[in-house]
């Protein structure tokens, strides 16, 4: 049997964004952030980003758990439950309210400075990712978000602050949050949230996806060489949505498909971990005749600046089907050539549930990248229910949560993979990123407030709290 074990000082701990739970969304001087434009989708219609704050509309970002003002009790509750660490962003807009200051807010870095000694004071390390859905919304109207190339300077300078203001609080970092998401170019939120992006009539989303993703890795190199310039000690790396696509069947085009189909979901990795653009990738370019503007001294820095680790999000896989008559490319489509599998159930959401996929990430990044990893974030939403008692008894979290957990420890005992840490999402519920509402609940602490807005914000633990405090107390021996 493996000889491997969990790391002794392994990260438990759990993940959230700013813009999620803290809420305060003008307070401390805090700009508007993209995430603040972002109405509250109901029944099945998606969330609508609106040009501005229009008064009608229910925008859940703006008070969300009101973890701005209520932080010292939640950290409590953290460190209850035994964390070594606690990934959150730091608002962008808190610290450069339009993004293209000279000077960062004070009001913004002071907030940060009391949260992480909060964190500190239980010896709980703060994983920061600098940029989470949440970039500031005046970089949309006024520069047209990440089809600039300014953005690089504006990005750089905010990093360059924070990474100076906490280089003693602050050792993980990562750059830009689930940053390959944007290989969905159809879908406006992917593109708004990512990479601050209105699409323009007649516009070739593609294209535009890949010269904005292009400076985004360029800044995220750049501001790995300024880290490292600040603090050597600092840990800093990138954050990778990872859904397995798995062929639907041993047929062999379908293989072919599947395997660009992750060729074209993970280049973004390969570009922050290898620091070159796959060869496949500049074929594909070069074959659009986009011209996009990539120069040879970008090059260099992806090349120079690679990340520290691979910190990704694991929900779900996915199958997928190459068409009937496949191209030779056979360019992959997110939305066409997905397929059920049928040996996994899904959730209320159609997130379909694979425990045994996270062994496989873990294994795909180990043979790929060769770097350590970190599950930044995995964890089952659910509508939940108080029972008589008062109490949420979440078995159901408990189970996904417990069979994830398994197959992590395989992935690290029986193929010896370096893992950092795990931080599940949503430790404390929050408002979701993808429905804007609070209903969809991935916490081990309930959060009473609904849809509309009404509740209490009262917190209260759910029965995965005893366990998980259980489960970090023992290192993941007794799950
Ligand atoms: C990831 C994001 C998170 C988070 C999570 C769950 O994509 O990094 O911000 O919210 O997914 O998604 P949702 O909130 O849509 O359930």
């Amino acid at each position: 049997m493996g000889v491997h074990k969990l790391r002794p000082d392994f990260l438990w701990g759990g993940a959230v964004a700013a813009h999620q739970l803290e809420g305060g969304w003008q307070e401390g001087g805090k700009g508007v952030s993209v995430a603040d434009i972002m109405t509250a989708g109901a029944n099945g219609v998606p969330r609508q980003i609106t040009a501005g704050v229009e008064a009608d509309k229910y925008y859940p970002n703006h008070e969300a758990i009101d973890f701005y003002h209520r932080y010292p009790q939640d950290i409590k509750l953290f460190a209850e439950m035994g964390f070594k660490c606690f990934r959150t962003s730091i608002a962008w807009t808190r610290i450069f309210p339009q993004g293209d200051e000279e000077q960062p807010n004070e009001a913004g870095l002071q907030f940060y400075d009391d949260l992480f000694d909060e964190c500190l004071k239980y010896g709980i390390e703060p994983v920061i990712t600098l940029s989470h859905f949440e970039m500031p919304n005046h970089l949309v109207d006024e520069y047209g978000g990440w089809r600039n190339r300014k953005l690089i300077d504006f990005f750089t300078r905010f990093a360059e602050v924070v990474f100076k203001r906490y280089r003693n609080k602050v050792k993980y970092w990562m750059t830009f949050n689930e940053i390959n998401n944007q290989t969905d170019y159809r879908d406006p939120f992917a593109m708004m949230v990512n990479s601050g992006l209105r699409l323009q009539d007649g516009e070739n989303m593609e294209k535009t996806m890949y010269q904005a993703a292009h400076y985004e890795l360029v800044a995220s190199a750049k501001a790995v060489q300024i880290g490292h310039q600040i603090n050597p000690d600092f840990e800093i790396g990138a954050m990778i949505a990872m859904v397995p696509l798995y062929p639907a069947t041993a047929n062999p085009r379908d293989v072919m498909k599947a395997q660009r189909a992750m060729q074209t979901r993970y280049w973004f990795a390969d570009v922050q971990a290898n620091g070159f653009y796959p060869k496949w990738l500049q074929i594909y370019q070069a074959d659009q005749e986009w011209q996009l503007d990539i120069t040879p001294e970008d090059l260099a820095i992806l090349q120079q600046d690679t990340v520290d680790y691979i910190g990704f999000s694991y929900y779900m896989s996915r199958a997928v089907q190459a068409k009937p008559s496949e191209p030779a490319d056979y360019h992959y489509d997110e939305d066409q050539d997905s397929t059920a599998n049928p040996y996994v159930k899904s959730s209320e959401w159609g997130w379909q549930i694979d425990p045994e996929g996270l062994r496989y990430a873990l294994n795909w990044f180990e043979d790929r990248y060769h770097k350590p990893l970190f599950i930044v974030e995995n964890g089952f939403g659910a509508v939940d229910q108080k029972g008589a008692d008062g109490t949420v008894h979440d078995q159901y979290r408990i189970d996904y949560l417990k069979a994830h957990i398994e197959q992590m420890k395989l992935a690290v005992e029986e193929d010896g993979v370096d893992l950092m840490g795990y931080t599940p999402w949503g430790c404390i519920d929050l408002v979701s990123a993808g429905t804007g509402q609070m209903s969809k609940r991935y916490g081990f602490i309930y959060v009473d407030k609904d849809d509309q807005g009404q509740g209490t914000l009262a917190r209260s633990k759910k029965d995965s709290f005893a366990w998980y405090q259980k489960v970090i107390a023992s290192n993941g021996e007794d799950l």
